[in-house]
């Protein structure tokens, strides 16, 4: 059902961490209000002997006036009660790159092919959200599945978001950085 209420996301049953751990390339994404990450958005998460999982990320964005560089991110995990629901924080290793604290919701996925991760900044006093944004991961940047593809779309409906993605282009931009 699509009641687009925030605190009706179903969100991954059993969200095993470790099996989500590696290299997920953005394929698509819904923007947030205030855009970031552009395109060639690569993710890395890792979990560290303590369990905890991080995240290093890189994704091209323009930055200050039209100036075009590859950021190298980093991020931290907060988890909660529900172990598909965590607050992340992130920040650049440069310091005029974005900063912050948001939710990181992963709402599905198979581990080995697609993910879809969900975000909202903002949540309206109707419940629904007023700003957010999503990753759909693969783990190959050409993209999804065919057969992975009516799963994802499902889910898209499910989080109010179906024709609000874009495709994310993977060119060989932050390669080399
Ligand atoms: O791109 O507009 C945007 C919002 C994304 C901000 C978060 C980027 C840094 C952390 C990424 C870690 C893995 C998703």
């Amino acid at each position: 059902a699509q009641d687009c209420q925030v605190a009706n996301v179903q969100v991954m049953q059993n969200f095993d961490r470790t099996r989500y751990a590696g290299t997920w390339y953005a394929v698509a994404k819904k923007d947030p209000e205030g855009l970031f990450l552009i395109d060639n958005i690569v993710a890395q998460f890792t979990i560290q002997e303590d369990g905890k999982m991080t995240a290093t990320a890189k994704g091209r964005v323009i930055i200050l006036n039209n100036w075009e560089m590859c950021a190298d991110m980093l991020a931290t995990f907060e988890e909660t009660p529900d172990p598909a629901k965590f607050r992340m924080k992130y920040w650049g290793a440069a310091s005029y790159l974005q900063t912050g604290n948001d939710d990181h919701w992963v709402i599905d996925t198979d581990y080995d092919n697609y993910a879809i991760h969900y975000s909202c900044r903002l949540v309206d006093s109707d419940g629904t959200c007023l700003d957010s944004y999503s990753f759909i991961f693969s783990r190959y940047p050409t993209g999804l599945r065919t057969e992975d593809q009516h799963n994802v779309n499902q889910k898209k409906l499910d989080l109010c978001l179906l024709g609000k993605y874009r495709r994310v282009a993977h060119t060989a931009f932050c390669e080399s950085s």
